[in-house]
């Protein structure tokens, strides 16, 4: 092998948003969840991060990290977890076989592109850090499942675990006290429900004022109906979404994905001091997915939030002039709401 050769590799994630949310660690260093979760993935032609994973003898100065072109540190305990997991498994592939190069020893070199605001609460480090992992397992070609390298995403940051797959999926949260059992499944992939349709709301494109990380730290430990929520709600949720999942059943879909997300904001406020993601356009989201709601006779519109105030509204394709045009009735109009500061993009594809 040449000196100065450089192997690369590239690969795409997708966002995920989770329709039963992660909340709460009960591991911090091992990113192990207080409870399991379910997300559905977004298409890739809307939000996804495009990372390319090298390494060379040639890279002079050690690991390096280009996030949206601007040098990130790789010095972090999560992004060296990643980088120590991955390789040690390239490792054991270079052990069992002489003629492979030792990449294992060489200088990696990451740049990654979002196309979507970063750290707005539309998930940034999911994607991330499930391309982070994916590229470097490519570059490795390692051979271990998407379920394994979930492990490692795990650490990396606990949403990513959900985004090495498309559709619909599961963080399982294991009980090992080693973590190795607290990785993601898919329940179903994107084709099994190939009507539902995500509409994003982008009430802030600001990175948000507490971080996930730090948020549901207080929770944790300040929050009584917190309790409640990872020993009963969580649990219950989970079981309804996956049978909602499978039966393709929207009206049962949307009832959870929309009191997930209530009971999530809810345990916010219960923590002391108080976090607030929401803010008055994700409010205003939030009345018109109920007068969609109302009109329709049904749940034809889920909302739900994440540790921001950007507003995701799953629907299915059928119903997209009801929703769409129930958005526009409610806040004066798409364009309307675009003067109240926000953003529309359209319905996009799963
Ligand atoms: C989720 N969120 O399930 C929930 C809903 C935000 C609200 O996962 O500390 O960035 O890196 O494990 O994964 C955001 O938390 O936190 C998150 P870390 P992460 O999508």
């Amino acid at each position: 092998m040449s000196d100065n050769k450089v192997y690369r590799a590239s690969t795409t994630a997708p966002v995920n948003i989770a329709v039963v949310k992660y909340w709460g660690k009960r591991d911090v260093e091992l990113n192990l969840p207080t409870n399991s979760s379910i997300s559905v993935t977004l298409s890739q032609a809307d939000l996804r991060t495009l990372t390319t994973a090298s390494c060379s003898a040639s890279y002079p100065d050690g690991d390096s990290l280009m996030l949206n072109g601007e040098l990130s540190d790789v010095s972090g305990a999560r992004t060296q977890a990643c980088f120590r997991e991955l390789r040690a498994r390239r490792a054991v592939l270079e052990a069992s076989n002489a003629s492979l190069p030792k990449l294992s020893t060489l200088p990696l070199k990451i740049v990654s592109e979002n196309n979507f605001p970063t750290a707005a609460g539309l998930a940034s480090s999911a994607a991330g850090f499930a391309a982070l992992v994916q590229a470097i397992a490519n570059l490795y070609e390692l051979t271990d499942s998407p379920s394994e390298l979930s492990l490692i995403a795990r650490q990396g940051s606990g949403s990513a675990c959900r985004s090495l797959f498309g559709g619909y999926v599961a963080w399982r949260m294991g009980n090992k006290e080693d973590g190795s059992d607290s990785m993601a499944d898919l329940v179903a992939p994107a084709s099994h429900w190939p009507n539902m349709r995500a509409l994003i709301l982008v009430a802030s494109a600001s990175k948000k004022g507490v971080s996930s990380t730090s948020g549901m730290q207080q929770t944790v430990a300040t929050s009584g109906l917190f309790q409640r929520r990872i020993t009963q709600i969580v649990p219950a949720n989970m079981d309804l979404m996956e049978e909602a999942i499978k039966a393709k059943d929207f009206a049962k879909f949307a009832e959870v994905t929309m009191r997930d997300s209530n009971s999530f904001h809810a345990c916010c406020a219960d923590t002391y001091p108080p976090i607030f993601y929401m803010n008055d356009v994700s409010r205003a989201a939030i009345r018109a997915v109920e007068s969609i709601n109302t009109k329709a006779g049904k749940p034809i519109a889920a909302y739900t939030f994440d540790a921001g105030p950007n507003c995701v509204v799953y629907y299915l394709e059928e119903d997209a002039p009801a929703v769409l045009g129930g958005f526009a009735g409610v806040l004066g109009g798409i364009s309307g709401w675009n003067e109240n500061g926000a953003d529309v993009k359209s319905g996009a594809k799963l």
